[in-house]
């Protein structure tokens, strides 16, 4: 990852305009990822906002994370005092407590604006949709797909400013970018598929080895390497090339896709702190 060049000028643009678009609005909903609600959280964005508005966390996808694990992470927010919303803005789940959870962050009524930021492929754009019940933000299930800002009416209380999802020219840990491409943040094509598929795989054993067992009959063992298990996964899939070779390429995205569609059940890559 370390060496990819994937910070492309449109999101040195887009960080910008976030920072111009900070004046228009009341509040900021920062969309994360449920699944790893640390790498989705750009470290950039409390600069950004500067303490100038109050921020609002939207933990979207729930519906793909562990629900044991968001159960810590809801403990976690509330006891730091961060206003959160857990939610699953393709089904809608929790989505209709965003106008209360706005309100509660402010104490002056009144129609109010809000910003919706976060990474690229979060949600961010379903979530607005489904807030305002219409179809108005162009969403899709690849990153990068709004390029510009865009405001949806929800009612006369509420208006929402969808913006591009971003990432930031630099991760301090490299694990960071990885769960970034693992869960779809980051475009598959500035990506080498085979090593991210046999680090998933690596980080999946040690929490979810069921799920590797029952899907790909992988029983993998603790010294075995990811690429020799993205290998016998090809191989039980029945990936195979002429000469007797597996095709791992085939199975790398395989893997993505399946992880990413929820195939291979509800996981979550991060926990809080100080919990096992
Ligand atoms: N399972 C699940 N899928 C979701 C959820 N929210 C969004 N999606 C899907 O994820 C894909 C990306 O959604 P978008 O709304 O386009 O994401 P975005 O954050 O606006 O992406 P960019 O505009 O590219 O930054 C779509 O296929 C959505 O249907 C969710 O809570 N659960
Ligand atoms: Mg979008």
């Amino acid at each position: 990852m370390a060496d990819v060049q994937w910070f492309p000028g449109h999101m040195k643009k887009a960080e910008r305009m976030m920072q111009d678009s900070l004046k228009l609005v009341d509040v900021v909903c920062e969309v994360a990822d449920a699944r790893i609600p640390m790498a989705s959280r750009n470290p950039d964005l409390d600069g950004i906002i500067a303490g100038r508005k109050p921020r609002l966390l939207i933990l979207n996808r729930a519906d793909q994370a562990d629900p044991n694990v968001t159960a810590l992470w809801r403990a976690y927010y509330k006891q730091n005092g961060v206003p959160f919303l857990e939610c699953d803005a393709q089904s809608g789940r929790g989505v209709k407590n965003l106008p209360q959870a706005l309100r509660a962050l402010r104490d002056k009524p009144g129609p109010m604006r809000a910003m919706v930021v976060g990474v690229p492929n979060v949600g961010k754009s379903t979530f607005i949709n489904k807030v305002s019940g219409r179809r108005t933000a162009a969403a899709s299930d690849r990153p990068g797909v709004t390029r510009g800002k865009q405001w949806v009416t929800v009612d006369r209380q509420l208006e929402l400013l969808d913006t591009p999802g971003i990432l930031w020219p630099k991760f301090d840990d490299p694990a960071v970018g990885d769960r970034l491409a693992f869960t779809g943040a980051v475009k598959d094509e500035v990506l080498d598929t085979e090593e991210l598929a046999a680090k998933l795989l690596v980080t999946l054993r040690e929490r979810y080895p069921k799920a590797l067992a029952e899907r790909y009959r992988l029983q993998p063992e603790q010294e075995e390497q990811g690429w020799q298990m993205l290998e016998t996964c090809a191989r039980n899939r029945g990936f195979l090339m002429a000469g007797g070779h597996v095709n791992t390429e085939r199975m790398a995205a395989v893997l993505l896709d399946e992880f990413r569609g929820g195939k291979l059940g509800r996981i979550s890559l991060e926990r809080p702190c100080g919990t096992l």
